[in-house]
């Protein structure tokens, strides 16, 4: 298994309730590295272009809302398998469904502020790191 990297973003509700330590914690324990880290305010346009994909779903607008309702915090994750890892690490979308030990099942509240966005595939995490991230920014 190769090392790669992926997208992660830690949600409104995460830096709401100061929890962006305890959720960075799971990640490092997870064996994945952060190499790249910004706390940032989502614009609506930068919420809507990266949701795109979830635009005629009837959460969108609600989604949207949320993502820009506080800070987040764009991460880039390098470790073996690092998107199915972190897939794995957040849990089901659903923090009701989600397993025991998962960010998701620890920490959140519902599945529209479910404290934390991982890639779903490889080339994804690219588009989604690129939206984020200049090259210089990343340091693995
Ligand atoms: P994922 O984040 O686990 O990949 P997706 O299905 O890609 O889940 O949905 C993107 C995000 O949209 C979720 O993380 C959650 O914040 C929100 N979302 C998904 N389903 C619902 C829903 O049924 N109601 C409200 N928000 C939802
Ligand atoms: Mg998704």
């Amino acid at each position: 298994m190769a090392t790669e990297r992926t997208f992660s973003i830690l949600k409104p509700d995460a830096t709401k309730r100061n929890i962006t330590g305890a959720v960075n914690a799971v990640i490092e324990k997870a064996a994945l590295r952060i190499v790249g880290q910004r706390r940032i305010q989502m614009s609506r346009a930068q919420a809507e272009t990266f949701y795109e994909i979830h635009k005629e779903r009837p959460f969108f607008g609600e989604l949207v809302t949320f993502m820009t309702s506080g800070p987040v915090v764009v991460q880039v994750l390098e470790g073996e398998n690092a998107v199915a890892r972190y897939r794995e690490v957040m849990g089901a979308t659903n923090p009701a469904q989600a397993a025991e030990g998962t960010i998701r099942k620890t920490f959140s509240e519902s599945v529209g502020e479910n404290t934390v966005h991982g890639s779903d595939s490889a080339e994804n995490a690219k588009i989604e790191i690129a939206q984020f991230f200049e090259d210089g920014d990343i340091v693995g």
